[in-house]
């Protein structure tokens, strides 16, 4: 056992507090991971606001970490001490029906007690004077240490930069991979993307990878624009200046919709909207976006009818233990741009106001170093 700074979610709507927690040593399967940094994505903010019918407290959050392996557990064989690691808040155990079907990136191995905030065994590793703490996705990055699955980490080129590539463990890789894994747009294709945040400007970075030649940015907040052109986009869409549906507007800048949307935001009337801006016949949505608890989409029936179809994408499709190690490799080889990310560093201690500039529209990631 040992006992480390973290930031303890205690309740819903409720600042993070600093605590020293005991971290109990990795179990069999488990893997001691020292976090370098760690970004804070919406989905930590989402589950802080008690939105997240998932949501359980008192824990620690944070998925988009990396860091050092500093003890493994009873019969770890893929990782050992000093490996450099991306938790994985979608693990990879390669034997279950999921893994096995080449048709989802969605391994369940570990899904149930994940989403329980426990082990695989049904318990925490974390507690306060004895009283167990909750981890979170899997990962519990928003602390000194954590311990996760081994089927939980991705092991990564020890040369890059954990200041970075932690963001490999979410926004950038779940934008992305949307794009390339979930939706396949292709040399050509036209594509909008609803909202500006990392999520939305990853979308924009994969859209250009893959050839994209028109790519529609649409954001409330006009700051973000300046981004989304150094990642790519082509057309600047505030649907606040327009007195008819956003997607009305969208329809008629593309000659009829779009090839491909994507809702980054977690909005479910923009979700409708990044439906009906799709093109009859063939346009295609991707909500990436996380609604809270109780809400639901719809839209005519006639919509899907007509050829749009509707899809959702989680981590952007995208195998961990697979498939991370080559995204790092592409972020060294300068094919993937993460560094203009980083808005904002600071330390563990600020946490809370990573959130705040978050909720303010001030940052597109803030990056917590250890
Ligand atoms: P963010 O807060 O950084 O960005 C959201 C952006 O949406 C902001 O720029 C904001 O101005 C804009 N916005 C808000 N309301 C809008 C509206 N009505 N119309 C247009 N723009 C609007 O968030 P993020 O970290 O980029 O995450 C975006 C969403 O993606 C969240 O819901 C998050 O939970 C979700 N997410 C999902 C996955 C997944 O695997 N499916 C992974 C990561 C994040
Ligand atoms: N727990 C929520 C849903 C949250 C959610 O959709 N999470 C995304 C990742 S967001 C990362 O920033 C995801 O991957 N979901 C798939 C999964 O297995 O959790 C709820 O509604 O209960
Ligand atoms: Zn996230
Ligand atoms: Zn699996």
């Amino acid at each position: 056992m040992l006992k480390c700074k973290a930031a303890v979610a205690w309740g819903p709507g409720q600042p993070l507090k600093i605590e020293e927690v005991e971290v109990q040593d990795p179990q069999a399967g488990e893997v001691l991971v020292r976090m370098v940094a760690t970004g804070v994505c919406h989905t930590d903010a989402f589950t802080l606001s008690g939105e997240d019918p998932e949501g359980i407290f008192p824990a620690i959050l944070g998925h988009e970490g990396a860091g050092i392996v500093e003890a493994v557990g009873e019969g770890v064989t893929s990782l050992k001490v000093g490996d450099h690691v991306i938790p994985l808040y979608t693990a990879e155990c390669g034997e279950c029906k999921f893994c096995k079907s080449g048709k989802t990136n969605l391994c369940q191995a570990v899904r149930a007690t994940q989403g329980k905030g426990l082990m695989p065994d049904g318990t925490s590793r974390f507690s306060i004077n004895g009283e167990p703490i909750f981890h979170y996705m899997g990962c519990s990055t928003f602390s000194e240490y954590s311990v996760v699955p081994e089927i939980s980490l991705a092991k990564v080129n020890e040369e890059a930069a954990m200041d970075k590539i932690c963001l490999l463990g979410c926004g950038v890789t779940t934008g992305i991979g949307a794009v390339l894994n979930t939706a396949k747009v292709e040399e050509g294709a036209t594509v909008a993307v609803f909202g500006l945040g990392g999520i939305g400007l990853s979308c924009i970075q994969g859209a250009r990878l893959a050839g994209a030649s028109r790519i529609i940015a649409i954001d409330l907040n006009e700051s973000k624009f300046e981004m989304a052109e150094q990642f790519g986009a082509t057309d600047f869409v505030n649907p606040s200046k327009f007195d008819k549906p956003i997607q009305e507007v969208i329809v008629e800048m593309t000659d009829g919709g779009v090839d491909y949307s994507f809702e980054c935001i977690g909005n479910v009337n923009v979700m409708r909207a990044a439906l009906e801006c799709c093109h009859k016949g063939w346009g295609e949505s991707i909500i990436i976006g996380v609604a809270g608890a109780g809400q639901e989409i719809s839209t005519r029936p006639f919509q899907l009818v007509t050829g749009r179809v509707w899809r959702g994408s989680a981590f952007g499709g995208v195998k961990g233990r697979t498939e991370l190690p080559g995204y790092v490799e592409d972020y060294m080889s300068g094919k993937i741009e993460i560094d203009p990310f980083v808005t904002h560093k600071m330390k563990l201690e600020d946490i809370n106001e990573a959130f705040h500039l978050m909720h303010e529209g001030e940052s597109i990631r803030t990056v917590i170093e250890f």
